[in-house]
């Protein structure tokens, strides 16, 4: 695996509720730079990006709020991510909100463009984010990023995304909270839907390698944006938008060891993390612990299967 970049997002416009600005701080205080040396990577941290100055924007949908700061965000993550990944690092995105990933999957897309190399996104959430801001109700931004990255109209307030990932390259995993305007849209597309459903059914090993299939025998590179309320709530309770019934944290472990065997993944999101809502830091100490699944850590080193 590559180097590690630590690309700080202390983004909170995306939703209403305050908090997520402090996400980059809990995961160094929860010692993830260290956790993934100790792994034998190496790993550079950048710090936390500021806001760009802002343009004057406009929305046809009244209930979208902060909509000039999430476009600044998302110009100066695209920007990062693809330095990170133009200086051969994978970089780690700390989040911040989940809007942060319309800015951070355009840099992953815009380096892969160049490269002439299928971008794919894995997208682990209870939520599908496949609003767009003409659909949204609740007017936040972090409901819709799978949309714009996969190129849906309602965008036009944001930089064009670089490089449109077609909807059959995307893979939803362990949605179950999905409005009435997002299960339409997606009826019309043809994304991967593992939703909770799916998973309890077929486990998560199935569904998860077939799409690692895909991947790599189109030589692509792997986007994974992993969101605090994959988990369930009651291993993971620092997210603003809990929804029962998650991942357990076995199963979240077992995800992240297959990414890690697959040798696919060139770049991570880490968001939602509220640390103003979690129980004596024990969410970013397990986000930190995921990662360190994702960079290698076994519980037992056995030889490695092909997967
Ligand atoms: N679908 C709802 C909305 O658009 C909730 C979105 C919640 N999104 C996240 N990220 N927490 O997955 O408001
Ligand atoms: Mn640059
Ligand atoms: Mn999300
Ligand atoms: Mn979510």
């Amino acid at each position: 695996m590559p180097n590690c970049i630590l690309i700080g997002a202390p983004i909170d416009e995306g939703q209403r509720r305050p908090g997520c600005v402090m996400g980059p701080a809990a995961y160094r205080v929860a010692g993830i730079a260290q956790a993934i040396r100790d792994l034998g990577h190496g790993v550079e941290d950048w710090g936390d990006l500021s806001l760009p100055e802002l343009r004057t924007v406009a929305c046809p949908n009244p209930a979208v709020h902060d909509l000039a700061r999430v476009i600044g965000w998302t110009e100066v993550l695209c920007d990062k991510v693809d330095d990170a990944l133009s200086a051969g690092a994978l970089p780690i995105i700390l989040g911040g909100d989940h809007s942060l990933a319309l800015g951070s999957v355009a840099g992953a897309a815009a380096f892969a463009a160049r490269q002439d190399r299928p971008l794919f996104l894995l997208w682990l959430d209870a939520h599908s984010d496949f609003h767009t801001p003409l659909t949204s109700e609740s007017g936040n931004l972090h409901g819709t990023p799978v949309a714009y990255i996969t190129g849906r109209e309602g965008f036009d307030a944001f930089p064009a995304f670089p490089a449109v990932i077609p909807p059959e390259r995307v893979c939803l995993f362990g949605i179950r909270s999905v409005d009435p305007a997002e299960h339409a849209a997606l009826l019309r597309h043809d994304l991967a839907i593992n939703d909770m459903r799916v998973l309890d059914e077929r486990g998560i090993v199935a569904p998860l390698r077939e799409f690692l299939e895909k991947v790599r025998a189109a030589g692509g590179m792997l986007h994974v944006s992993l969101d605090v309320d994959f988990l369930d709530p009651s291993i993971a309770p620092a997210v603003g938008t809990t929804v029962p019934g998650g991942t357990t944290f076995r199963e979240a472990h077992l995800v992240m060891e297959l990414l890690h065997e697959s040798g696919l993944v060139t770049s991570l999101d880490l968001v939602e993390l509220n640390p103003f809502l979690d129980e004596r830091g024990r969410t970013a100490k397990l986000m930190v612990e995921l990662v360190g699944s994702m960079m290698g850590r076994k519980v037992f080193d056995r030889p490695t299967r092909s997967f």
